[in-house]
């Protein structure tokens, strides 16, 4: 940037100040690229990365209280496995009203330094956005009304009110910068299980079209924002046909990764199979459509609730993966707030020993495999 300003020295004020948006915006560009060729570079040596939601911030029974002064080195996947995740995962629900924490008490202050010192730290992060309804004031579950995401839409009634909520969200994402300048290298998740009805913009809420400009909308008033670079996933609910999947398919120049959210839930076996056989159907299309088209695949939120297998990780969750390139996967989160509501292991739980192998897996890629 300083060596560009030196070279356009001679140019009058608006071609400078132009000039300058340009390089800003090729430099997000490219941290999106670097970001994209690192998960590529994971899926060409035959592993993936390892994703845990809300990682840094809490976990079972504990929750960070110092915001500016915690050194934000407790995980429980560390605890359990020994390493921190490679990305740990972040919502912005609730920064769209300027809310000082998200839905799920996390202040966006300390979300903003969890997802700058793990960039430090040689992570990544992703975002999704339980966002509330725009229109009824109801929260992303409130599925009253099968206007909300046309109200958001050019000439909707909530258009402007909704772009000035794509701005606080712009305005969030850019700031997470290192301390050199460059971007934290961000994966960016919104309007996500889409295919099911239980958000606003679920499937039967909106037309395909309705969706797909919502998603472009939201792209492309970000990236005019300032927050370029990032790496964009669609990622509907399993419950997805191929045809819903790619019905509401926002196109290939607007997303990078094919993703899906799939989890195990009901009792053993039955729901193993379940989860195994839907997930490889899943991917099997996923895949397909993203080796044709140049895209990456993920899974972007797994799980199994309070994890009543002790060997998922490797009697469930590997297998179910074989033969599939994906780039991530991410478990959700182990709430500090509601008892049983967890997704990954901590110190002492059921399943850490086969997590720890899951961990050493040559597959799996976690913060310190680099
Ligand atoms: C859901 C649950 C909720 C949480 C929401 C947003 O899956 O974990 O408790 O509020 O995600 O993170």
């Amino acid at each position: 940037m300083t060596a560009l300003l030196r070279k356009i020295g001679g140019i009058s004020g608006p071609l400078v100040l132009l000039a300058v948006l340009a390089a800003a915006s090729s430099c997000g560009r490219a941290s999106g690229e670097t970001l994209y060729a690192r998960l590529e570079g994971a899926v060409q040596s035959g592993s993936f990365y390892y994703a845990h939601q809300d990682d840094l911030c809490y976990g079972h029974g504990w929750k960070v209280e110092d915001v500016q002064g915690d050194s934000l080195l407790r995980s429980d996947v560390l605890s359990a496995g020994g390493d921190f995740p490679a990305i740990v995962g972040f919502d912005l629900g609730g920064i769209e009203l300027g809310s000082a924490m998200n839905l799920d008490g996390v202040p966006f202050a300390l979300m903003r330094r969890a997802a700058i010192t793990h960039a430090m730290r040689g992570g990544m992060v992703s975002f999704s956005w339980h966002a509330r309804n725009p229109l009824t004031g109801g929260d992303s579950w409130d599925v009253s009304s099968d206007m909300a995401v046309a109200s958001v839409l050019e000439g909707g009634a909530k258009h402007w009110e909704f772009l000035g909520w794509l701005d606080r969200a712009a305005a969030f994402l850019s700031s997470l910068t290192l301390p050199d300048g460059r971007p934290v290298p961000i994966i960016f998740r919104p309007w996500h299980e889409n295919v099911g009805s239980w958000f606003w913009w679920g499937g039967r809420l909106c037309t395909p079209e309705q969706y797909k400009a919502l998603f472009t909308l939201t792209r492309n008033r970000l990236e005019a924002q300032g927050a370029g670079g990032m790496v964009w996933v669609y990622s509907p609910d399993s419950n997805a046909s191929p045809e819903d999947y790619f019905a509401r398919y926002p196109g290939d120049g607007f997303v990078d990764i094919l993703g899906t959210d799939h989890y195990q839930s009901g009792p053993l076996p039955q729901s193993r199979d379940f989860y195994m056989s839907r997930l490889r159907e899943v991917l099997g299309y996923t895949s397909a459509y993203a080796a044709e088209h140049g895209k990456l695949i993920c899974l972007s939120e797994t799980g199994y609730e309070g994890i009543p297998d002790p060997q998922w990780w490797t009697g469930t969750l590997l297998p179910a993966l074989e033969g599939f390139p994906l780039c991530y996967l991410l478990c959700w989160r182990n709430a500090w707030d509601i008892p049983g509501h967890f997704y990954a292991p901590f110190k002492g739980s059921a399943d850490a020993p086969d997590f720890a192998e899951f961990r050493h897996n040559h597959k799996t890629l976690f913060l310190s495999d680099r």
